[in-house]
């Protein structure tokens, strides 16, 4: 058996941050296939008893230690591997600062949009849609002027700041239905620097469940 365990599935961005971590560090590590589309695994009894009582992916297993929240899991491997860690007091206050910035605002609005437009059945009530955009281009600006003038969120090296704001931006653009690289310069670029990292896989090389079977 690995060293770590993570329950996930491939379309999840939230998922990705941890599994992304865990390549990007050499880390020895397996998934464990949540079904969250057909059998709607997350909603079970059993998963909330034996899993996660938040009914969520991703949980990161360590031995004895079974982690959940996509931010605890990656402030749990910096802290573990030394890598991608924010330094001193000051940084990691930032990091934590983003990261809560990024699970709220902005893959907390591009999980559910993507999820409405490209996987819901029937799809999202476009008012929702109208309204989950508005707040996502708001947000997408934010992070795209604060990438001005720097390699990574917090300055030239890349930290778990980075690992968890990139959950969703690799997805193939036709899922959300618009461009999220092509409409915002540095954040391409920075996707760009991520992505050069050794150990970078695309989220759909990276979890099981691609293609989705319904
Ligand atoms: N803030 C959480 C979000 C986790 C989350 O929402 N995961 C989704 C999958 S991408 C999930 O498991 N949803 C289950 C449900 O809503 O029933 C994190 O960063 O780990």
């Amino acid at each position: 058996m690995a060293e770590y365990q993570l329950y996930c599935f491939a379309q999840s961005g939230n998922s990705y941050r941890a599994a992304l971590m865990l390549n990007l560090i050499g880390a020895d590590w397996e998934p464990v296939f949540v079904d969250f589309f057909k059998g709607g695994q997350t909603r079970t009894p059993q998963y909330r008893t034996e899993v996660n009582e938040m009914g969520e992916v991703p949980v990161l297993v360590h031995g004895a230690k079974r982690l959940s929240q996509s931010g605890v899991i990656l402030t749990y491997l910096a802290d573990h591997s030394g890598k991608f860690q924010p330094q001193g007091e000051d940084e990691r206050l930032e990091a934590l600062r983003w990261i809560i910035f990024d699970n709220q605002k902005v893959n907390g609005f591009l999980g559910p949009f993507r999820f409405l437009k490209n996987f819901a059945k029937p799809a999202g009530d476009p008012a929702v849609l109208a309204f989950l955009k508005g707040r996502i281009d708001g947000n997408l600006g934010i992070l795209d002027k604060r990438l001005a003038g720097r390699s990574f969120m917090l300055g030239e090296h890349p930290t778990i700041a980075d690992l968890s704001l990139c959950a969703y931006l690799y997805y193939p653009a036709e899922e959300f239905g618009f461009d999220i690289a092509g409409a915002h310069p540095n954040i391409s670029a920075w996707l760009d620097r991520i992505k050069a990292l050794p150990g970078w896989k695309h989220p759909y090389e990276l979890m099981p469940g691609y293609p989705l079977q319904l």
